[in-house]
C-alpha cells in the first residue's frame, strides 16, 4: 500500500495502545487518512507498507534524522482495520521515552493526541461495531475474572445484538403492517387480524422479559458483588472470612474482640467478582477502639449487597443476635450457623430451629468452618443470593445500566401497546407505542444515539483504545 495522496477528512489521532511503564513491547496507534503519511516519515526512505504485513523498519526521529528504536510496523487499511479507517499500528520497545518520542513525532507532524476511547469511538462511528459490542471492548479490557472476559468477547462478537435483532426486525414489520393497513385502508390490503398482532406483540414481550430477566446476573459479573460478614464477637467470622477466601488472611484467635478493624479482599465466585469484608463483632462496650470497630462493622453491613450473618452454635442465643435478626429484616442476608462440629446434630437442628422462629426469611444453613462441612450448600446460596435462582448458562446477558434501560423502556412501551390492542383503540394510537419501544431498541444498539450518550460511554475508556 502507498500513502494516499487524498486529504484528510477526519483528523488523524495517536496514542500509546499499552499501558504507561516500561515493558517488553509498547504500541504507538495511529488511525485516520494520515496515518499511514506519517508512519512512513519515521520510516526514512520507505515509500509503502504491505497491508495487514509486520514490517521490520528502523524508526527515525524526522526532525533530527537520528535512529529512535527498531520496530514492527503493521499497516491496516480501511475500510478492514478496528476504526473503519488507515490504522498504522507501531510497535518499539517498551521504553516510555521511545514511545513519547515516537508519539510526539506523529504529532509534529499533523496528528492529534486521541481521547479516552476515541479508537473505539471512531470504530462505531464506521459502523464497525454497535454500540453493545464498543461496551463489550470495554468490559473486556476490564476483566478480572476469565469467565467476565468470555462473555465481554461474546458480546464484542454481536452475541446480545443477534439477539436484539430478530426482536427488532419483527417490530419494525408489524409496524410497517399497521402503517400500511393506515395508508391504504380503501385499497383493501389485507392486514393481520387483531388476534394475530396481540400474539405478535406478546411475542415480542416474551423476548424481551427474558433479556431483561439477565440483568441481575450480567451486572453482578460486569460490576462484581460485595458480601459483609458480621456477627457476635468469637462466633468465628474470620475463620470463615478465611474459608471462604481460602487463605489466612484474618487474625483468628480464641479471644472474644479479635478483629478490631474491616477486612477487605477481592475474590471470585462462579466467576463473579466478589469483594468479601470481615467485620469486628458487634456487642455492648466500653472498649473505644472496639466500639471505633463495631460502627465501622455498622456502616459495612449498611452498604453490602449481601450480608452473612455468623451465628455460634455452642452458645444460646442472645438479644444481642436477635437485635442483628432485626437489623437485616427486609435486606438481603443469610445466616451461617457456625462451628457445627462442636455440637450434637440434635443441638443443631435445634439451633436452626429457633433462628428460624427469628426470621422466615432468613435461610440458615449449618458450618463449621474448622472442617469446612456445609461449605459447599454456604457457597452455593452466596452464590444463588448474588444473582438469582435462574443464573443460566447463556452468555447473552444486559451487563449495564444503559442496556437495561433501554430494555426496560421497550418493555413498557409494548406493554402500552398490548393494553390499547386489548381495548381496541385505533391503530395510530398503538403505533405511537410501537415506535416509541423501536427507539429504545435503537438506542441499546446504537442505530439512533444522541451524543451525549455516545461521549458518555466512550469517556469510560482507556487512552489508546
Ligand atoms: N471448633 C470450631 N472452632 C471454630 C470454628 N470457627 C471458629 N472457631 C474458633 O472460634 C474462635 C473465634 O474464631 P474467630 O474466627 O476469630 O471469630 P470472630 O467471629 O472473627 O471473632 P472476633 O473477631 O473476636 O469478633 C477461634 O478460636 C476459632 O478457632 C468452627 O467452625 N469450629
Ligand atoms: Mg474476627
Amino acid at each position: 500500500m502507498t500513502a494516499p495522496a487524498r486529504p484528510a477528512t477526519a483528523e488523524t489521532i495517536v496514542a500509546i495502545a499499552t499501558p504507561p511503564g516500561r515493558s517488553g513491547i509498547g504500541i504507538v496507534r495511529l488511525s485516520g487518512a494520515e496515518a499511514l503519511c506519517l508512519s512512513l516519515t519515521l520510516l526514512r526512505g520507505r515509500t509503502t507498507l504491505v497491508p495487514g504485513k509486520a514490517t521490520y523498519a528502523r524508526i527515525h526521529d524526522p526532525a533530527t534524522g537520528t535512529v529512535l528504536d527498531d520496530a514492527i510496523v503493521t499497516c491496516f487499511p480501511a475500510p478492514r482495520s478496528y476504526t473503519g479507517e488507515d490504522v498504522v499500528e507501531i510497535a518499539t520497545h517498551g521504553a516510555p521515552v521511545v514511545l513519547e518520542a515516537v508519539v510526539r513525532a506523529c504529532v509534529a507532524g499533523g496528528a492529534r493526541l486521541a481521547e479516552p476511547g476515541e479508537f473505539t469511538q471512531r470504530a462505531f462511528l464506521s459502523g464497525r461495531l454497535d454500540l453493545t459490542q464498543a461496551e463489550a471492548v470495554h468490559d473486556l479490557i476490564s476483566a478480572t475474572t476469565l469467565h467476565q472476559a468470555r462473555v465481554a468477547a461474546s458480546q464484542m462478537g454481536g452475541a446480545l445484538s443477534r439477539v436484539v435483532q430478530p426482536i427488532k426486525s419483527e417490530l419494525i414489520s408489524l409496524i410497517a403492517t399497521l402503517e400500511a393497513g393506515i395508508d391504504f385502508a380503501e385499497d383493501d390490503l389485507e392486514v393481520h387480524p387483531e388476534t394475530a398482532i396481540v400474539t405478535t406483540v406478546s411475542t415480542l414481550l416474551a423476548g424481551l422479559a427474558r433479556l431483561e430477566q439477565s440483568y441481575r446476573y450480567g451486572n453482578a459479573l460486569r460490576e462484581g458483588r460485595t458480601l459483609a460478614i458480621i456477627g457476635r464477637p468469637n462466633a468465628g467470622k474470620s475463620s470463615l472470612f478465611n474459608a471462604l477466601l481460602e487463605r489466612d488472611r484474618s487474625i483468628v484467635t480464641a479471644t472474644p474482640g479479635t478483629t478490631r478493624d474491616v477486612i477487605t479482599e477481592q475474590t471470585a465466585f462462579a466467576g463473579i467478582p466478589l469483594q468479601i469484608t470481615d467485620t469486628a463483632g458487634i456487642r455492648q462496650t466500653t472498649d473505644e477502639i472496639e466500639a471505633l470497630g463495631i460502627a465501622r462493622s455498622r456502616e459495612t453491613l449498611a452498604d453490602a449487597a449481601l450480608v452473612l450473618l455468623v451465628v455460634d452454635a455452642t452458645q444460646v442465643i442472645d438479644p444481642e443476635d436477635v437485635a442483628l435478626f432485626d437489623e437485616l429484616a427486609g435486606r438481603p442476608a443469610l445466616v451461617a450457623l457456625n462451628k457445627c462440629d462442636l455440637v450434637s446434630q440434635a443441638a443443631c437442628a435445634e439451633r436452626v430451629q429457633q433462628l428460624t422462629g427469628l426470621s422466615r426469611q432468613l435461610t440458615v444453613t449449618q458450618v463449621s468452618a474448622r472442617t469446612r462441612e456445609g461449605f459447599m450448600a454456604l457457597r452455593e446460596r452466596i452464590h444463588t443470593a448474588l444473582v438469582g435462582e435462574n443464573a443460566s448458562s447463556d452468555s447473552v446477558f444486559l451487563t449495564n445500566e444503559r442496556q437495561h434501560a433501554a430494555v426496560s423502556a421497550a418493555q413498557a412501551a409494548l406493554a402500552a401497546a398490548l393494553t390499547a390492542m386489548q381495548q381496541r383503540v385505533p391503530h395510530e394510537m398503538v403505533l405511537l407505542d410501537l415506535h416509541t419501544a423501536l427507539d429504545a431498541l435503537d438506542l441499546l444498539t446504537g442505530t439512533t444515539t444522541a451524543d451525549d450518550i455516545l461521549n458518555l460511554i466512550f469517556s469510560t475508556f482507556c487512552i489508546g483504545k
